[in-house]
């Protein structure tokens, strides 16, 4: 029986909300929060450069019709890899037109990714909701937005772009503890609750994109949102901020900023601690149902029992 999205029940008939259940259904997962989106935003740095608008839509609308490919891309990849040595000829060869200097830099790291953690970097027109993005990286897929910021704002942007993907988060993606967190916090966000949703984004909010930590005694930052913007980086490791110890129960309810700079940072003992700490806090959220990635497949196993 074909089941669509609105009539998920498990045997105990719990509803819960749709997710993916392969990593072609990714293609539903395009829900875009248009919050920062320069063309409705009149804060958008772009907002008054129609050129950039233009370029902008353009970039989008390659986002919007990529479809996931048929065959998996992680073989197509590693077969390009071994049949073309240099990464510039897999560049020529594979004809990508777009944003020249950005996709070099995608193509490179992407296949450098896919050898460290089997990540993808898949293509995405902006801010997507915090339930589609959060469920791609239960699949090891990463939404990876293509265009760059605003000329007039080179040290932030109000939206990701790809100078914080490439710069934040990819290194990150590309650790393999990293990587399987990641997948973790995807899988424990399918079929959540909009309340465990919204605490798992503010948890990420505060490491992932915000996060300090120890190391050596010295307290640095590894948040993504911080090794993009170079302002914010300097004003979270000076005194003008609060501080306060990384405790995910804490975090995932502290109110946030999106507008400007952070007023609170959580500094956790290490990288791996706050790693660590986030794990044991997923891993305790409640849902009716427990799922399984296959990774043969690329597709999620639901088992009724939790
Ligand atoms: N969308 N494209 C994109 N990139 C992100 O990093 C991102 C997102 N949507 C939500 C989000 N990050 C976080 O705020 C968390 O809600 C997961
Ligand atoms: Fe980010």
């Amino acid at each position: 029986i074909k089941r669509n999205a609105e009539d998920v029940k498990t045997t105990k008939e719990v509803k819960f909300h749709w997710f993916p259940k392969r990593i072609a259904d990714l293609d539903k997962c395009h829900h875009l929060v248009t919050k920062f989106d320069p063309d409705l935003d009149q804060d958008h740095p772009g907002y008054t450069d129609p050129a950039y608008r233009q370029r902008r839509k353009m970039i989008g609308d390659i986002a919007f019709r990529y479809r996931q490919p048929f065959v998996c891309w992680r073989g197509i990849v590693g077969t390009v890899q071994t049949t073309f040595p240099s990464w510039k000829t897999c560049h020529a060869s594979l004809k990508v037109k777009m944003g020249r200097e950005a996709m070099k830099g995608m193509i490179f790291r992407h296949r450098c990714l896919l050898r460290r953690t089997g990540f993808l970097l898949r293509p995405v027109a902006g801010l997507l909701s915090a339930r589609d993005f959060l469920a791609s990286l239960a699949f090891r897929v990463f939404q990876c937005t293509q265009y760059i910021r605003h000329a007039s704002s080179p040290m932030h942007s109000p939206e990701p772009d790809c100078v914080h993907e490439l710069l934040g988060h990819v290194p990150m993606l590309a650790d393999r503890t990293f990587a399987q967190f990641s997948q973790n916090l995807g899988l424990a966000s399918l079929g959540a609750s909009d309340e465990d949703i919204e605490k798992l984004s503010t948890l990420y909010w505060f490491t992932v994109e915000y996060g300090l930590c120890k190391q050596n005694g010295e307290v640095r930052a590894y948040g993504a949102g911080l090794l993009s913007s170079y302002g914010e980086l300097v004003h979270s490791l000076s005194d003008e901020p609060e501080t306060r110890e990384f405790e995910p129960e804490a975090a995932a309810v502290q109110p946030y900023q999106d507008q400007t700079y952070q007023p609170v940072y959580f500094i956790s003992e290490s990288f791996s601690d706050a790693k660590e700490k986030f794990r044991a806090y997923v891993a305790g959220i409640k849902r009716p149902f427990s799922v399984r990635f296959d990774p043969y497949t690329s597709s999620i196993e639901v088992l009724d029992n939790p």
